[in-house]
């Protein structure tokens, strides 16, 4: 029997790339100098894609794939693919939830330790001989035993706050309803007063057309000059720009970011800002759950092409 016909949109771990080559005719998006004319030559005979959360699969590619049943999404946000699209033509599309949301919730932790207590400065004091030279480190703010603030109470975000917990942390939370196991920690209807309400924002909302931009400048001013702001999530869930601003205005004390505008290009004014923590979009970036969430991606390929349930259909 010949193998179905994939496109991949861009690079996967080593340890996924060859059996998806042993199982499927692999066409590589990310590769093509003229995507265009790739599409055209070999759209018409893709049967699924195999995307990333960042990259997902866009309305002009899905159109190229008239033959397409499936997209499998390599992350748990699908945000980057075009669900309207999808609906339109029957074509399901699957993610990789749970397997990722410890490695996440930990980055969220210790990128909120690290930037409260300043420990990547701290690392360059003690490298360069500042110590030595200027005496002990700046001091800085306490993490623990603050109000935490969590915007989207997923899977992720119960992890985040999980975390907290054990830090002593004062929990609150905006999400679209009040969660009934979660009666320790205070529902928020409002997620400016969330804001309002904390020292340390933690967004971990689901990217949506709802959601684009909820973190805004009046939220900013509502966490305020001593508050603090950590994106594990998506960069349109927050004004970059009107961030930046706070940032440089220190209307904001800092922000510790794994997702980005435009990302892998950063806007340089963050370069610029001794305020912040930046990660490439790196939540999800160990050996074990990247193994994981490569597994899951390619047994919902090989579920659909085996005539079965999907395992985490998301529509
Ligand atoms: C990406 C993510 O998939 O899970 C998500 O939604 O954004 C990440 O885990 C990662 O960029 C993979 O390359």
């Amino acid at each position: 029997m010949s193998k179905p016909h994939i496109l991949q949109m861009g690079q996967l771990p080593e340890w996924d790339e060859a059996p998806l080559h042993d199982t499927y005719q692999v066409h590589r998006y990310y590769d093509a100098p003229d995507k265009g004319a790739f599409l055209s030559e070999i759209g018409p005979g893709i049967k699924a894609i195999a995307t990333r959360g960042d990259l997902g699969a866009g309305a002009d590619v899905i159109a190229a794939c008239p033959a397409l049943e499936i997209i499998s999404v390599f992350g748990v946000g699908y945000d980057a693919v075009d669900l309207t699209a999808c609906a339109a033509r029957g074509i399901a599309v699957t993610n990789t939830p749970d397997v990722l949301t410890d490695d996440c919730a930990d980055l969220a932790l210790g990128m909120w330790l690290a930037l409260s207590r300043g420990i990547v400065a701290a690392d360059a004091w003690a490298r360069s001989g500042d110590w030595a030279l200027k005496g002990g480190f700046p001091l800085q703010h306490r993490a623990c035993s603050k109000r935490a603030g969590i915007l989207g109470l997923g899977r992720i975000g119960m992890a985040v706050a999980r975390r907290l917990q054990g830090f002593g942390m004062q929990i609150s939370y905006n999400a679209r309803t009040p969660r009934a196991d979660c009666a320790d920690w205070q529902f928020v209807a409002s997620a400016t007063e969330l804001a309002t309400q904390c020292d340390v924002l933690f967004v971990t909302l689901a990217a949506t057309a709802q959601t684009r931009h909820i973190v805004n400048a009046s939220m900013l001013d509502a966490l305020g000059p001593d508050g603090l702001l950590v994106n594990i999530s998506r960069a349109q869930n927050i004004d970059e720009g009107a961030l930046l601003d706070a940032l440089e205005q220190g209307r904001l004390r800092g922000a510790a970011l794994d997702v980005f505008e435009g990302e892998p290009q950063l806007n340089p004014r963050f370069a610029r800002l001794g305020n912040v923590l930046l990660q490439p979009h790196h939540a999800s970036g160990t050996f074990e759950t990247r193994r994981a969430m490569g597994q899951l991606m390619r047994d919902n390929l090989a579920a659909h092409f085996a005539g079965k349930p999907l395992l985490t259909q998301v529509q």
